[in-house]
């Protein structure tokens, strides 16, 4: 049977003060626990070298360089590329991205046991605004820091498996699984930064962790894939990121999930072909689906 072992690393903190070699070391620490477990893949969080900076209002976007990563690997992360080639694990790694051109991206990589770069994500769904809002007692300038992503949502083959990527809000977006289902990926990766604190006051904090399950387990089962999504989690200078990480099955099911608000490795050797039966039947994409029924979906 097509199977992996799968670890999903969820990390504690980030704060401002930290440095990024040492973030690279707690990574690198959870890899080696990966390892211990016979893991093939360690799923890292979107922007999981730094504090989730978009939290942050800066009139000059520039004074946020040094957040970014203008080259990918570098100096500073080579240590967690050749932790990968000795260890011969793959891993999803979430960072912020300034190409040569200026632009600035939400990005994920997919890196293969070789420690080469395979599939890389910009992220499409960025909440958040623009401009710094006095209406909002936190703020959430994604839209600032970054730009739409232009890649799509692909596949990358690895490990005898489709994998695709999203990062964070993209989980809660119907469209974000069927795309990739559509090219018959096998499992979905995540990596999320999710505020604890109530954005508006109307939503209760218990919805926080009920949407983050809700949105990735549904997104499994509907479309018959794996999905996997890892937190950056715990306080961050005082602002909470909600925990969670956890591996879902294609029935939906969570088989694994982290129980704390720190570095923990959570793993599960999960099986390919589990959804190939929601595949032939109730989700068989060719028999079932209505597209010409769609078309408002991406006509507005
Ligand atoms: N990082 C990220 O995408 N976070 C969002 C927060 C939404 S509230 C503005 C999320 O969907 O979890």
């Amino acid at each position: 049977n097509r199977s992996i072992n799968l670890a999903v690393a969820q990390m504690g903190p980030v704060n401002l003060a930290d440095e990024k070699d040492t973030v690279v070391s707690r990574l690198i620490e959870m890899m080696e626990e990966a390892k211990a477990r016979s893991c093939d893949f360690v799923l890292y969080p979107e922007l999981a070298l730094t504090t989730f900076f978009p939290r942050y209002w800066v009139p000059e976007i520039a004074e946020m360089d040094k957040y970014f990563e203008s080259e990918m690997p570098n100096e500073r992360v080579a240590p967690l590329f050749e932790a990968a080639r000795k260890h011969g694990i793959g891993f999803y790694l979430g960072y912020a991205e300034l190409t040569a051109e200026g632009r600035r991206f939400n990005s994920s990589i997919i890196v293969n046991k070789a420690g080469s770069i395979i599939g890389k994500y910009r992220k499409i769904h960025l909440p958040g605004h623009s401009e710094y809002r006095q209406d909002r007692e936190f703020q959430h300038l994604e839209k600032r820091y970054f730009q739409v992503g232009d890649l799509g949502f692909g596949v990358s083959e690895l490990m005898g498996a489709k994998i695709g990527m999203g990062l964070c809000n993209d989980r809660r977006w119907a469209e974000t699984y069927r795309v990739m289902a559509l090219q018959s990926a096998d499992l979905i990766l995540f990596g999320y930064n999710t505020p604890a604190m109530n954005q508006n006051a109307v939503e209760e904090p218990h919805l926080k962790m009920f949407h983050n399950l809700l949105s990735i387990q549904a997104g499994a089962y509907q479309n018959s894939v794996w999905v996997a999504a890892a937190a950056k989690s715990g306080s961050e200078d005082g602002y909470r990121l909600i925990g969670g990480s956890a591996i879902v099955a294609p029935t939906g099911e969570v088989v694994a999930k982290a129980h704390t608000q720190e570095d923990e490795v959570i793993n599960a050797v999960i099986d390919l072909s589990l959804g190939d039966y929601l595949k032939e039947h109730i989700f068989n994409f060719d028999e079932h689906r209505r597209p010409e029924h769609y078309q408002l979906i991406v006509d507005r």
